[in-house]
């Protein structure tokens, strides 16, 4: 008989709380690099990414991989946003429009393909995945990693113009490194922090945190294109999966609700706007009808009727 790993995959059980009711996101398992001479060499037709178009933490994956041309290389599979007991399901196991099947080993779920590869696996079955098919195993699933082997890994393999796009330059390292300090705890799980607390304390001291660190953002964008520098960095990609998200969900069903970004923050707005009506790579990687259904529906220890609020209207503003 197999394991029950039901208290892995139903986050309505998580443990992930410690005493004062706050949340704490674990750490990813998988975190190997893809480079010449190395387990994980860069080959075409070797790699796999499994998202979902829910998870913000996907969705940048997703983006680095259309800004850098890899979609060809790289192919991708989308598992339906309805995440219940046993985690995200492919079309197989929940028939949701735009989700789609597992085209190597056609699993039921995302945790089918860590127990494929890791029978004793104890962490949690997230998403993205990025899976070798030569190894038959998870090269790594932790998406500050994987947008940096994006970023670099297969330049000898793409269109020299893809080739040339960084994301995480020599001279804007250092700048980068100090904003995702603060930006990652604040703002990237500031919103989950908030969203997922247990006692009252816990959420008002992350949604204030979250908040205080949105003005400091909001400063850093006046007059400004980009986040650091006048390039896109990783910076942005980062930002702004949850910057999409705020509106249309973390305002709801997180109770992020001090300001909302269309009304609260003139510069992130203008920002966020501009990277989705203006570049594919961004508007290409969002579907709000998975982002709204996955949190309204996968949480019914905070929404438990599971209805999808219809708002906002419009989704995002025009430019
Ligand atoms: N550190 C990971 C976090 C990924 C993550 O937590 N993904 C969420 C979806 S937004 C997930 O798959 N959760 C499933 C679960 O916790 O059971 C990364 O950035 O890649």
């Amino acid at each position: 008989m197999s394991r029950d790993v039901t208290s892995q995959s139903d986050i309505s059980k998580s443990k992930y709380h410690d005493e004062s009711g706050a949340f704490k996101r674990a750490a990813s398992s998988f975190r190997d690099s893809i480079e010449k001479g190395g387990k994980f060499e860069p080959e075409k037709d070797r790699y796999h990414l499994y998202v979902s178009y829910a998870c913000p933490w996907a969705t940048r994956a997703l983006i680095v991989r259309k800004l850098k041309g890899l979609e060809d290389l790289i192919p991708v599979t989308v598992v339906s946003p309805r995440m219940g007991g046993e985690g995200w399901p492919f079309l197989s196991a929940d028939n949701f429009p735009g989700a789609q099947d597992d085209p190597l080993y056609k699993s039921q779920h995302i945790k089918d393909l860590y127990l494929r590869c890791s029978p004793d696996y104890s962490g949690r079955f997230t998403v993205p995945v990025l899976w070798d098919k030569k190894h038959e195993t998870i090269v790594n699933n932790e998406s500050s990693e994987i947008i940096r082997i994006f970023n670099t890994a297969f330049n000898h393999l793409i269109d020299p113009e893809k080739a040339k796009v960084d994301i995480y330059p020599e001279n804007l390292r250092k700048e980068i490194d100090e904003l995702n300090e603060w930006v990652y705890p604040d703002i990237n799980n500031g919103v989950y922090r908030s969203g997922f607390a247990i006692k009252p304390e816990a959420y008002e001291a992350a949604v204030k945190q979250l908040f205080n660190s949105l003005d400091r953002l909001e400063k850093i964008l006046e007059g400004k294109e980009y986040i650091i520098g006048d390039k896109l960095t990783e910076a942005d990609v980062r930002t702004w999966v949850t910057a999409i998200r705020f509106d249309p969900v973390y305002v709801g069903h997180f109770k992020c609700n001090i300001r909302d970004i269309r009304s609260g923050y003139p510069n992130i707005n203008r920002w966020m706007k501009k990277l989705y009506w203006t570049n594919p790579a961004f508007k290409d990687s969002t579907d709000f009808d998975h982002i709204k259904t996955h949190y309204y529906w996968s949480h019914p220890q905070i929404n438990p009727t599971r209805i999808v609020p219809v708002g906002p209207v419009p989704l995002v503003q025009d430019l």
